[in-house]
């Protein structure tokens, strides 16, 4: 007999609500369910693929363990007894920073690796935690965190009533959202420019986004924080700033005005790429607009001026008075986990980061992680604190980190490394046990994270699909055995009790007396569920356990398949601002303070040649690369070529060049001797002529290069591609939130 099931995809933030068909243990048929209160029926190839993600025989079923540099399938007690044997005596004898964690994408999109993770994390107690957030977002939630004062506080575009949008760095009609959870943004899009609305997007490439925009402009990769400025400077040059009913909770102007004094439009444009003109004129139409929003993604993140990037973005929303108004960015109410809705509200502590710095390159811990640039040197360098093991959960950092071969070669060199993950891959071949978590489909879901980044503020709770094998736990059960082990309780610890311990803990840090209390409303849920159901009840929309009657619940949520609709995103400040000074903080003084360095790089020359990334609406990352309907069709990792720069280095359209980083001077030696920056190889890329890209600038994917030995993913391995971040240079970050540059990296690219 068919069964028809609903669960929310968890491939990527749009987290479209599925509805699939499934006989036995087959999946039939995946649509997009009709009735799904957020996407409303929306998805992608990629969604409709997890069928064949649950059918994938190169899939994990069971944990590997390698023995004499092969691994062999062993049952779940053998890993874990492996497991017990070599991490507590590397803990005992070298302490806690000796084990570092590496915590991956997908590690958001599930639930039991994001709250269990946490929890891991913090029994280990090691301050060597790195995550893909570092290749990623962290300079938005930093400045985020310094302006409105909580790392979950990012506001978002309100698409659907805005008049004017500019995106920089971004490109939704094939990422689907990004830090803003917006499923058919195409739809959506469409829908806003048929009743008037524009959209402008600067990018170094003419990508799908900018192909539906009224305007697309070119950037010089790097040059964001350049125009932001240009643009900040004319709102204020030209009187076109009008704060509205921010003023009266906004600190900061005066300094904000001098900071950025030096950088008019005329000053800024050959950095950037951009004409004054268009500058000032883009700032006017901005100003003109009665509701617009400016919405900056990972192209303007992964780079040098990240944080100072993702900062200027929010300055403009609030002088253009957009913040937290209908058609501006806005913040969204989650239901559940929203942090930024706990405690007094309207002030707060506001963040803390720098609480203490990695042991090799001095880097600023930020709100608990260190750079993922700095995992390599951390197991390579000896000394007191050196990274003796590793901890992977769904982490591919040999593909998605800069100097990927140098992160190989290093975990090579570990003691013991653990993986948690669904593949055989790039990562996991260096692992000693790799333990896999189940198909999607076997586990229920809630999301904890993209809520908080959401177009529409909603809850949704999926069941499992499929009973989930029985002999194979869930990710969180995994991660609670761990735990276990970490703790000296040992793998077969009593999983129930150690469950109920943890939750009463955490329960306890907000209940205090009233624990035994809060807990007998919950008992009948256990693991994650226990945790939602909690989160939901404490949370703004929820029953407070029973003082608010009729408040939101775990069994409301469940009773509604398609989820519950909480509204379309409603202001929120002052009552979202968790700063000291209750206000809005435009000029937080670290990032005026590096308005300096910005300064200083104002006329720095454009290299010959940089290289972009690139995503394709059937490829996810570093993975999905296995799964036949998302592998086939035209090879994906191509370099773009624009014909001007192919023509000069007698490259042809179809053939290959040879890629390289170019180095320039080197940030000095590192702590051998040598030059700290992994060396670059030489690539073969496969040339794509295309004038889509500026002149000056190519782009190729990352997340490919799967033509490495002992890994276990058959069709990937058939089209490999080549690892983009091999060429990177890992000692380049953005000093303040310590994020990968990934984007407008100097390269040279010569015939083969
Ligand atoms: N050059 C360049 N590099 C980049 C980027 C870029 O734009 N350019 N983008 C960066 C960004 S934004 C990100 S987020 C990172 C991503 O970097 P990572 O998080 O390291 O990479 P992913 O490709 O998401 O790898 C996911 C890993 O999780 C495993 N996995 C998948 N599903 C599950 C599951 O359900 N359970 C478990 N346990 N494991 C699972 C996969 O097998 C894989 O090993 O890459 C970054 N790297
Ligand atoms: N199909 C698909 N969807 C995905 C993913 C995927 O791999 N495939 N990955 C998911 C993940 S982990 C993330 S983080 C999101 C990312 O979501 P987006 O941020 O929307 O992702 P990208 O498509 O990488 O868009 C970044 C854009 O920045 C441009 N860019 C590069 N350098 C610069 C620069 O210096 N300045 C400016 N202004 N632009 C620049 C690039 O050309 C690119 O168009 O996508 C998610 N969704
Ligand atoms: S856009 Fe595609 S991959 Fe993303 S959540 Fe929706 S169906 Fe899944
Ligand atoms: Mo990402």
């Amino acid at each position: 007999m068919e069964r028809v099931s609903h669960r929310i995809c968890p491939l990527c933030e749009a987290c479209c609500g599925l509805e699939i068909t499934t006989l036995g243990d087959q999946v039939v048929a995946i649509r997009g369910h009709k009735e799904d209160v957020l996407s409303a029926g929306f998805l992608c190839p990629k969604g409709a693929a997890l069928g064949e993600l649950h059918a994938d025989p190169d899939r994990l079923r069971r944990p590997l363990l390698k023995r004499d540099g092969a691994f062999v399938e062993v049952s779940w007690q053998e890993a874990f007894a492996e497991i017990e044997r070599r991490l507590p005596p590397l803990l005992a004898q070298h302490g806690a920073d000796a084990v570092a964690v590496s915590i991956g994408n997908p590690a958001a999109h599930k639930l039991g690796l994001l709250l269990y993770g946490a929890q891991l994390s913090r029994a280990l107690g090691t301050r060597n935690v790195f995550s893909a957030s570092t290749l990623d977002q962290m300079p938005k939630q930093l400045s985020s965190g310094l302006m409105f004062g909580h790392w979950l506080s990012v506001p978002v575009p309100d698409l659907e009533r805005t008049e004017l949008m500019l995106v920089l760095g971004a490109n939704p009609m094939v990422s689907n959202g990004s830090m803003w959870t917006v499923p058919n943004f195409r739809g959506k899009l469409r829908t806003a420019r048929a009743r008037g609305a524009r959209l402008i997007v600067v990018d170094p490439r003419r990508t799908e986004t900018a192909k539906e925009a009224d305007q697309h402009l070119f950037i010089r990769p790097g040059g964001d924080a350049f125009l932001l400025l240009g643009l900040i400077h004319t709102l204020l040059d030209e009187g076109l700033a009008r704060l509205g009913r921010l003023a009266e909770h906004t600190a900061g102007q005066l300094e904000l005005a001098a900071a950025v004094a030096p950088f008019a439009a005329e000053r800024v444009a050959a950095r950037c790429g951009i004409p004054a003109p268009a500058i000032r004129a883009l700032a006017r139409e901005l100003a003109a607009a009665p509701r617009a929003c400016v919405y900056g993604r990972i192209g303007t993140c992964t780079q040098t001026f990240g944080t100072v990037a993702s900062w200027l973005v929010d300055v403009l929303n609030v002088l253009l008075g957009q913040l937290d108004a209908p058609g501006g960015a806005m913040f969204p109410r989650a239901a559940a986990f929203a942090a930024n809705t706990r405690g007094p509200s309207g002030r707060g502590k506001g963040i803390t980061v720098g609480r203490r710095h990695s042991r090799v390159s001095g880097a600023p811990e930020v709100y608990g992680e260190l750079p993922m640039t700095c995992l390599a040197e951390e197991i390579e360098t000896p000394g007191p604190g050196q990274v003796r093991a590793l901890l992977t959960l769904a982490s591919n950092p040999v593909l998605s980190a800069p100097g990927g071969p140098r992160i190989a070669a290093a975990l090579d060199s570990l003691d013991f490394m653990v993986s948690v993950d669904i593949y055989l891959n790039e990562t996991t071949r260096h692992a000693d046990v790799i333990l896999p978590g189940r198909s999607p489909l076997h586990d229920e879901h809630f999301d904890v994270a993209f809520p908080q980044l959401a177009c529409r503020n909603t809850v949704r709770f999926s069941e499992p699909v499929l009973p989930p094998p029985p002999d194979h736990p869930a990710e969180w059960e995994i991660l609670l055995t761990l735990l276990a082990i970490v703790r000296g309780q040992g793998a077969d610890a009593d999983l129930r009790r150690l469950d109920d311990e943890l939750c009463a803990e955490e329960v306890r840090r907000a209940a205090g007396p009233m624990t035994d209390a809060v807990l007998a409303q919950v008992a009948s849920w256990r693991g994650p569920r226990r945790l939602v159901a909690l989160a939901l009840r404490t949370g703004p929309y929820g029953d407070k356990l029973g003082q608010v009657p009729g408040g939101l619940t775990l069994e409301q949520v469940l009773a509604a398949p398609g989820g519950i609709d909480l509204g379309p995103l409603a202001p929120r400040i002052p009552e979202v601002l968790r700063t000291p000074s209750g206000k809005i903080e435009l000029a937080p003084a670290s990032l005026v303070a590096e308005l300096e360095r910005v300064q200083a790089a104002l006329d720095e020359p454009a290299p010959p040649l940089v290289v972009i990334g690139r995503r394709h609406l059937r490829s996810n990352n570093s993975w999905l690369h296995n799964l036949p309907s998302l592998a086939k069709g035209k090879p994906r990792c191509t370099a773009l070529v624009h014909p001007q720069d192919a023509a000069a280095r007698g490259l042809r359209d179809g053939g290959q060049g040879v890629l390289r980083r170019a180095d320039g001077p080197g940030p000095g030696p590192g702590p051998g001797g040598q030059d700290a920056r992994a060396p670059s190889p030489a690539l073969i890329v496969d040339i794509e002529l295309c004038d889509d890209v500026m002149p000056g600038v190519i782009s190729l994917p990352h997340g490919f290069g799967h033509d490495l030995p002992l890994t276990r993913l058959a069709i990937a391995a058939a089209r490999p591609g080549v690892n983009l971040n091999a060429v990177l240079d890992d000692q380049e970050r953005d000093p303040l939130s310590g994020t990968a540059v990934l984007s407008g990296v100097a390269v040279e690219l010569t015939a083969p």
